[in-house]
């Protein structure tokens, strides 16, 4: 039994790990006390790795549909089949019948996301969709329209800032996000501790609450009227530099008078925050000696994530803390996938557009609220294939059930999964990528967000027999087959010849691509440094990096750029005319043993009492006339779903929570312990139609819902 040190890919914390292995079993994992990043943290998650490995539903060999069932069949003949398939409908009907889903897991391996990176390039089509219009869009846009860059993104300066206030954003469940943290709750606990502030707003009194100084609920949307608020307390008291704002950005001017109609009192009430608490936060921001906003998924999956997203950088900026060390900082990764990620999507949006919604294009991809109505609506440059790497879009997407309904209407559908999920039960073929401890891992994304310069390879631990392939093979094998249509042709033989050919020149270009990324980054690492030093290199903490990080024409900052600010008027008859009371707006929630929709067939991370009820307040619960534990029908204009209810004052009145990923039951054939959970999809519930105007992300919080007594269950 030999004792090897890996990388944790499943959040965004980086996590090192103790693997003890012995041949192709795993026998256990602890936290690594040497890691550079997390010095031995880990959460429940990392066991689910091993559990993971052995999961007898995990796929061990391709997949093709007979019929009804989907049968075992040899990778050389999916393979073949499928380029063929997507060879013709592609000459048939256009590049763009065939779509593209590249789900959230690949962001976190290098072999992944160059995997997602081949099939973009190979396949070149316009419906290329992703998580990221769940997700972090709007987040990416305002950092492209404020520092002209997509992936000009701040981070915290988590070691060192003396206030830090979070809205929309969970990291004692999910361990931090676009900020790796090595060590969630030791780095949060370390600004309290000493002496600093750490304030959270959310519609709910989240686990993160017991590591904060102080929790204000905010009513789901809220954010940008809350930001532009604490902006106007700031303009009006004087509290802003101008000559020292005017150095690094531009449009000081702009935003002032835009801030100018957002007085606290005027929002207070569609808030949800008392206008001298509104003016507490901005005080307390200004006069912190080292502060920092930071905000997430819960803020750009709302109804004005974008505008949100662009006033958190604009706080930022305005009280003299971007770019300054216990402020926010660029990170300096060592390996800068952001050069290659330009070439392959772009830095661009509005490219095109969806063709049935005119939803906008935005680095390379549609929203996926557009997915469901572009394989429905017949027409030139419908959808007739999908290629589905690491995604589940049925459960993670918005109205899942359309969704759903519209992939079984597909003339192929493609799934690389680990797993017959939700969305592979579908399809036509389903290819089975390696586990992560089988491929080794450069987590070449997220160690963008790390909130220390580190860099840690993970080389593989284990070696099974299965007959497996990594992501990266399997975006080879068929960007091999795919990218020779001369090929097509020619004799078996030469075909063959020419794909074994492609195999062996690709087998390792991933590894060569992050150690030329190493040695031309600005450490002058190579990969053979990082494999002698499993624990990671330090590579010190953030540093301020001046102009030349920002990516705009004068290298400063723009406080007020034109596609955000067009969004400013809508928000403000949102202030005006929010209802409020009477409404239920539905938000998600994480857990720490969850991860999306999937890692839910693992035992040890499923045992123990539901997670997946309907959060209610008491006070709304009795003016339904709702029991705790009772099971409740919630409807939305998009579907309806049976959940089980629970009362209690941890969130807002008028706000019901429930998390997503659930609702595994039409996969139990082949996820035997998710599919036995109780809870359905919260995707049931949320709405394809209900996107924001700016660029398109889908709303999943702040959805309109009713709730009743479900008198269908004998136990409602
Ligand atoms: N354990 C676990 N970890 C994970 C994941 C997981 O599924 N499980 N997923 C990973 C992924 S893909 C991501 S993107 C990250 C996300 O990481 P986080 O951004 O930390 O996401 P959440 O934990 O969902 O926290 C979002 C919070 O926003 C709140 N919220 C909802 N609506 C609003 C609103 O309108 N305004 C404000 N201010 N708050 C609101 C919710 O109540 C919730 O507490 O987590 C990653 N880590
Ligand atoms: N209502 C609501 N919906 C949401 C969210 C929310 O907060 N609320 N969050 C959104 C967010 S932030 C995200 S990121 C998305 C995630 O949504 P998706 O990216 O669509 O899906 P996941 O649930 O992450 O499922 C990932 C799939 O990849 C497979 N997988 C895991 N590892 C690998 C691998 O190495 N290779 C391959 N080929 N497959 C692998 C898993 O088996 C699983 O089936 O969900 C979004 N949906
Ligand atoms: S916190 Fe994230 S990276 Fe760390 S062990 Fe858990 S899942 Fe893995
Ligand atoms: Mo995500």
């Amino acid at each position: 039994m030999e004792e090897r040190i890996f990388t944790c890919n499943l959040c965004e914390a980086l996590c090192g790990l103790r693997v003890s292995v012995d041949g192709p079993t795993v026998t256990g994992i602890r936290g690594d006390p040497d890691d550079v990043l997390s010095g031995g943290h880990i959460c429940p998650k990392a066991h689910g790795l091993r559990e993971l490995l052995d999961d007898p539903d995990r796929l061990r060999a391709p997949l093709k549909r007979v019929g009804e069932d989907l049968r075992p069949a040899p990778w050389d003949e999916a393979l073949d089949t499928i380029a063929a398939r997507l060879r013709s409908i592609q000459r048939e009907h256009g590049r763009d019948a065939v779509a593209l889903y590249v789900g959230n897991p690949v962001v976190h391996s290098h072999r992944g996301a160059l995997a997602s990176q081949l099939l973009t390039s190979v396949l070149g089509t316009k419906n290329r969709y992703d998580p990221n219009s769940q997700d972090g869009n709007p987040r990416l846009f305002a950092c492209m329209q404020v520092y002209g860059d997509a992936l000009a993104i701040p981070v915290p300066d988590v070691d060192r800032v003396d206030h830090l206030l979070v809205l929309g954003a969970n990291p004692a469940a999910s361990n931090g996000s676009m900020m790796a943290l090595g060590n969630p709750r030791a780095r949060f606990s370390a600004i309290v501790e000493r002496g600093g502030r750490v304030v959270l707003v959310d519609p709910r009194r989240t686990e993160t609450a017991s590591w904060a100084s102080r929790h204000h609920f905010i009513r789901p949307g809220g954010d940008a009227a809350l930001l532009f608020a604490m902006l106007h307390v700031l303009f009006r008291e004087g509290r802003i530099d101008g000559d020292r704002v005017g150095r690094v950005a531009s449009g000081l001017e702009e935003l002032r008078r835009l801030a100018e109609p957002f007085a606290p009192e005027r929002v207070a009430d569609a808030v949800g925050i008392d206008a001298e608490v509104i003016r507490t936060l901005a005080r307390e921001l200004a006069s912190s000696p080292r502060a920092c906003v930071y905000a997430r998924v819960g803020v750009c999956q709302n109804a004005f994530g974008p505008v949100a997203s662009w006033l958190v950088e604009a706080l930022n900026i305005v009280t003299g803390n971007f770019d300054r060390e216990g402020g926010c900082l660029f990170p300096a990764p060592a390996a800068d996938i952001a050069p290659l990620g330009r070439m392959v999507i772009g830095n661009h949006h509005g490219r095109w557009r969806s063709r049935v919604r005119g939803l906008p294009e935005f680095l390379g991809a549609l929203p996926s609220a557009a997915m469901a109505e572009e394989i429905e609506t017949p027409g030139k440059g419908q959808i007739r294939a999908l290629v589905c790497i690491a995604g589940n879009p049925v459960l993670s997407t918005p109205n899942g059930e359309r969704l759903a309904g519209a992939l079984g209407r597909l003339d192929l559908l493609v799934a690389i999964d680990l797993y017959v999920n939700e969305t592979a039960r579908l399809a036509h073929f389903v290819l089975p990528p390696k586990h992560i401890f089988e491929t080794g891992s450069y987590d070449v994304v997220l160690s963008r967000f790390a909130v220390r310069n580190v860099a840690k390879y993970s080389a593989p631990i284990v070696e099974t027999a299965d007959d497996t392939r990594d992501d990266w093979s399997i975006a080879v094998e068929l960007a091999s087959r795919l990218a020779m249509p001369a090929m097509a042709g020619a004799s078996p033989g030469l075909r063959s010849a020419w794909v074994r050919g492609v195999r062996a020149l690709a087998r390792d270009l991933p590894e060569r691509v992050i150690d030329l990324l190493l040695r031309t980054g600005p450490y002058k690492l190579s990969l053979a440094e990082l494999r002698a030093a499993p624990h990671g290199k330090d590579l010190g903490p953030l540093t301020p990096r001046g102009p030349r990080a920002i990516r705009t024409p004068d290298r400063r900052a723009r406080l007020a750029p034109p596609a955000l600010v067009a969004d400013v008027g809508r928000l403000l008859s949102w202030v005006d005319e929010a209802r409020v009371g009477g409404e239920l707006l539905l938000i998600g929630r994480r857990h720490l043993r969850s991860n999306n929709s999937w890692m839910h067939n693992l035992r040890s991370l499923t045992k123990g009492p539901d997670r997946s009820s309907l959060l209610m307040h008491p006070a709304d619960g009795a003016r339904l006339g709702l029991a705790d534990g009772g099971l409740v029908r919630v409807r939305s204009r998009a579907g309806e779903l049976t959940a089980r209810l629970t009362l209690t004052d941890d969130v807002m009145r008028g706000v019901v929570s429930l998390p997503h990923g659930f609702g595994h039951a039409a996969a139990r054939a082949t996820l035997r312990v998710a599919g036995a959970l109780e809870g359905e999809s919260a995707n049931r519930l949320t709405d394809e139609l209900f996107v924001e105007p700016v660029i398109g992300t889908s709303v999943l919080n702040g959805v309109p819902v009713t709730v009743e007594i479900d008198l269908s269950s004998p136990s409602g």
